[in-house]
């Protein structure tokens, strides 16, 4: 793999400032964003108020723990546009959750804010490797979902070549990386695999394709994934974070010289970890649920936002910002089973740790008998591992789970293409437990 390091002369001056310098910049600016949302938000008026605090109780970057949290139920309940800071006319960019769960969310962006935007993104893709004149092909979906037109607007800023292909059509993105010989690729880990599926099934060698880097999010992944990943492209794969409700991607971004864990581009996202029972903030370097407030932002300013993302922060390596460790996941993906806390990342940490199994899995929930059950869905590696290796694979992966995550799961191992893909954010969980 190239080194892909960027010039330290490339950076903004304030990726590798003193603590100092930006303690005073965040500071300065939260100042004005918890002001700015008190006298434009009336919801942010009416919770400051509730809870008896004011813009001008801050006077240290640690008072903002005395301020209310904002939760997603907020957003919905002022949907679609009661939490915007600026008059509709001068909102220049709409986006929305996806809203399978719900009422969709609905942020806004000024142009100024969407300059911010490209900025955070110009400097992720610079972190992940990517210099002006490289091009980018861009697999995240385009539309109301931010990954497409987030990840477009950092490549405008950075100088690239952008290929919006958007996702699906899996055999012309194929098609496309060949004849177009893009550097990198943005894309959801998950879809990345199937693009990888593909090359296969054309016959074509991945890791003689033009790509040097890929820049992986939108969805948790682990670093076995990542191993799995440079090793099937032999390129480097990083990891890329947002949400919608702070920005969309842009928020944190790992850098390719040291891969471990994700810069927060603080200047603009002020991060805490707390404890999502007490929503107490926990002690440096603890696990906890991550909360941004955003200190930029003009059209949708968000005040100790709780994304429900499990990680723990830590001090500044490659850059002088925190680092997130890579997610573990989010609280809504934890299923207790049986009175064990299990995530998706573990489940897919063991699979990888198997052989003669293709990286694709999802997990069934279901209760006959009033148990708790789970059950692994998986494929084999390919058509041609035998029926007996498949039985072997499927009792080794139960064997690895009950080892590492001390729960007894069932393991089916079917064809290949048997489990269902998704071209965006896989859908890991199939929860057939009767609701009540
Ligand atoms: O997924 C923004 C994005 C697009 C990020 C492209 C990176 C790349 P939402 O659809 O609002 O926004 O979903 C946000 O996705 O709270 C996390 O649970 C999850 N997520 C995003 N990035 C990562 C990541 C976009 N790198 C939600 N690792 C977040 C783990 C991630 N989870």
């Amino acid at each position: 793999m190239k080194d892909l390091t960027p010039p330290k002369a490339s950076l903004d001056p304030i990726e590798i400032a003193s603590r100092d310098e930006i303690s005073a910049l965040q500071l300065e600016r939260m100042k004005w964003s918890l002001r700015h949302a008190y006298e434009n938000v009336p919801f942010y008026k009416t919770s400051f108020d509730n809870a008896g605090v004011h813009p001008d109780d801050l006077k240290t970057l640690s008072d903002l723990a005395k301020f209310p949290f904002t939760v997603k139920a907020d957003l919905r309940d002022n949907y679609p546009f009661g939490m915007f800071a600026v008059p509709r006319e001068q909102v220049a960019r709409i986006h929305a959750s996806s809203g399978t769960t719900g009422q969709p969310t609905v942020v806004g962006y000024t142009q100024r804010d969407l300059e911010n935007w490209g900025q955070v993104v110009a400097r992720s893709l610079r972190a992940s490797g990517l210099k002006p004149g490289d091009m980018l092909h861009n697999a995240y979906g385009y539309g109301l979902f931010t990954g497409g037109l987030g990840i477009h607007l950092g490549a405008d800023a950075l100088g690239l070549t952008t290929v919006p292909i958007s996702g699906g059509m899996t055999p012309r993105q194929v098609r496309l990386i060949e004849d177009f010989k893009p550097n990198g690729i943005t894309v959801t880990p998950s879809y990345a695999l199937s693009i990888l599926d593909e090359f296969a099934a054309q016959g074509l060698d991945p890791r003689a394709c033009s790509l040097d880097v890929g820049i992986f999010g939108a969805e948790p992944w682990t670093n076995a994934m990542r191993l799995e990943i440079e090793q099937a492209f032999d390129m480097h794969a990083v990891d890329i974070y947002g949400l919608s409700e702070v920005m969309g991607p842009g928020v944190a971004n790992e850098c390719v010289e040291t891969k471990d864990g994700l810069h927060i581009w603080e200047d603009h996202f002020f991060p805490e970890v707390i404890n999502p029972e007490t929503g107490e903030p926990v002690a440096e370097g603890e696990q906890g649920e991550l909360v941004f407030t955003s200190l930029t932002k003009e059209a949708f300013p968000i005040i100790r936002y709780r994304t429900r993302d499990l990680t723990r922060l830590l001090p500044g390596t490659a850059r002088s910002m925190r680092r997130m460790e890579k997610i573990t996941g989010r609280s809504d993906d934890m299923i207790i089973l049986r009175g064990v806390n299990v995530f998706p990342t573990q489940i897919e940490e063991a699979l990888m740790t198997v052989r003669n199994l293709a990286p694709h899995f999802q997990i069934e929930l279901s209760r006959p008998d009033r148990m708790d059950k789970m059950r692994i869905l998986t494929e084999a590696a390919d058509p041609s591992v035998a029926p007996a290796d498949r039985a072997e694979a499927a009792k080794q992966l139960a064997a690895k789970i009950k080892q590492t995550v001390g729960i007894s799961v069932a393991v089916d191992v079917t064809d290949v293409g048997g489990v269902a893909r998704s071209d965006g954010k896989a859908v890991r969980i199939l929860d057939k437990r009767p609701k009540h």
